[in-house]
């Protein structure tokens, strides 16, 4: 062996307990009582997690209207290792006019000597041309790329109904998922629309563009077509009892649905949008921060199993002209970019508040910030686990560590940091991805670019309340590749 982890506490999304870890070739080999090796890692009183799997952030991304996230996957991935994670998966986005292969080349462009860990990217479909739907997908699936994102909202980026559903045919067609932002578009439009010409432009105009309701109304229109071509679906950044209470019904009904939240949906509320002058801008995301009750109701899903994955939606635009302030400081809240950093918070934030706050357990901690994601994006057991042959993908956590979260203490490009001041308890200090120390003591230990592209395989749906096997659901319909 060429490592061993001695004498941690190991938490998998089931088990916890003690052993030792012994690592070779970066992969798992033993998991067992004091192993021994040329190089030891000593974690007493420490814990041995999977490493982290960020499903969704926005990284080296153009919006449809050109502004420039700030991390790129050099600033992007030495954030999320810093936050615990080994592996992300940002988005890689078609727009109209662009090929699909054409844009995975892009981010294959962007990714390559940068990342320094391991990476996938969900494809945005904006553009669902004939072309796209029958030859390019289908190629997409085959290089790795098996999870594919669509809008229901913003004028550039949506799709209608019937494209929807052709979407939803293919992914079903070859296994992949899709998932969705679900905001019904007409309704901000509309809000919107009125508010501008009332003079009502501050950030927390935002917030009140964007109801409930228009999450619910989408969400319940995605759930349906999903249903009806029985494809699988995950419901992307989930932010209201309403929602959540669509996808819980569905999973209850055996519906393939599947749900994310984020943090800022959990620990900040639409006050922080009305913070004094364009402060507020620092939260506007879509769909938008709620409130108090919201955020008890959606701890609530979390601990219920509603949601699957729980994902930072790292979407970073500085509080300048460059990326928020990009229209001026007297913008109004249409102008302003959709979205705010969080990459390397969302796992302490989640353990601090959940696994210590006594919310959730460790093991349903190891789920959502990891293993499931794995599942649900074909990484597993690859990825997501603490188990013989996996990836020696190790997050090594002090569960007494306090910190408090300041933008100095961050590692992206941002200028800003929406959580800042406050403490958490619980901190990843070493992070292994495929058994070489990217994280060391608080230490960037590793280069950029020896992050690898995973090509990942058919999501596994298997095990989540109401699914059933492929092999055994007549209702899938997998060609030739599955035997009947
Ligand atoms: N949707 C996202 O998923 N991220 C940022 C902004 C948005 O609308
Ligand atoms: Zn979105
Ligand atoms: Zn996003």
């Amino acid at each position: 062996m060429d490592i061993v982890i001695k004498n941690g506490t190991v938490a998998t999304a089931s088990d916890t307990f003690r052993a030792d870890v012994g690592i070779a070739g970066g992969r798992i080999t033993a998991i067992a009582d004091d192993l021994s090796a040329a190089r030891e890692i000593d974690a007493t009183g420490k814990l041995v997690l999977p490493g982290g799997i960020e499903a969704h952030c926005h990284i080296a991304q153009e919006s449809a209207t050109g502004g420039m996230t700030a991390d790129d996957y050099r600033s992007g991935s030495i954030s999320a290792a810093f936050g615990g994670n080994s592996c992300f998966i940002p988005f890689a986005a078609q727009h109209r006019g662009m090929g699909v292969l054409e844009t995975l080349d892009l981010y294959d462009s962007r990714a390559q000597g940068a990342s320094v860990i391991d990476y996938g990217y969900h494809l945005i479909v904006a553009d669902p041309t004939e072309k796209a739907l029958t030859e390019e997908l289908p190629q997409a699936f085959a290089r790795g790329v098996t999870s594919f994102k669509v809008f229901m909202t913003y004028d550039l980026m949506k799709i209608d109904d019937s494209q929807f559903l052709d979407i939803l045919s293919v992914a079903k067609s070859h296994g992949a998922l899709t998932m969705v932002h679900a905001e019904n578009s007409g309704i901000i439009k509309w809000i919107s629309d009125r508010l501008v010409a009332s003079g009502h432009t501050a950030p927390r105009y935002h917030a009140i563009s964007h109801p409930a309701a228009a999450e619910a109304e989408a969400i319940n229109r995605a759930i349906t077509l999903a249903r009806f071509v029985d494809a699988p679906l995950l419901i992307v950044h989930v932010s209201t009892p309403e929602g959540a209470g669509l996808v819980a019904q569905a999973r209850l009904e055996g519906a393939k649905i599947f749900g994310e939240t984020c943090p800022q949906y959990l620990f900040l509320t639409k006050d922080d949008l009305d913070r004094p002058g364009m402060e507020g801008a620092k939260f506007m995301c879509s769909p938008p921060v709620r409130d108090t009750p919201t955020q008890e109701a959606l701890w609530r899903h979390l601990q219920a199993g509603t949601f699957s994955v729980f994902s930072s939606d790292h979407a970073p635009y500085r509080f300048d002209a460059s990326g928020k302030l990009s229209k001026g400081p007297e913008a109004t809240f249409k102008q302003i970019a959709n979205g705010m950093p969080g990459l390397a918070l969302r796992l302490p934030l989640l353990f601090s508040e959940g696994v210590r706050g006594g919310r959730i357990t460790l093991n349903q901690f190891v789920a959502l910030g990891a293993t499931n994601a794995a599942k649900l994006y074909g990484m597993h057991p690859q990825k997501g686990t603490i188990a013989i042959g996996a990836d020696a993908d190790i997050a090594i956590w002090d569960p007494e560590e306090t910190r408090t979260v300041t933008v100095e203490g961050q590692h992206d490009n941002m200028d800003y940091t929406p959580f800042e001041g406050r403490q958490v308890t619980g901190w990843p200090v070493t992070v292994l991805s495929r058994g070489e120390t990217v994280i060391d003591g608080g230490e960037l230990v590793a280069e950029p670019g020896r992050g690898r592209f995973v090509a990942r395989a058919r999501p596994d749906f298997t095990g989540y309340p109401g699914t059933r096997t492929p092999e055994l659901d007549p209702a899938w319909n997998f060609g030739a590749e599955i035997a009947p």
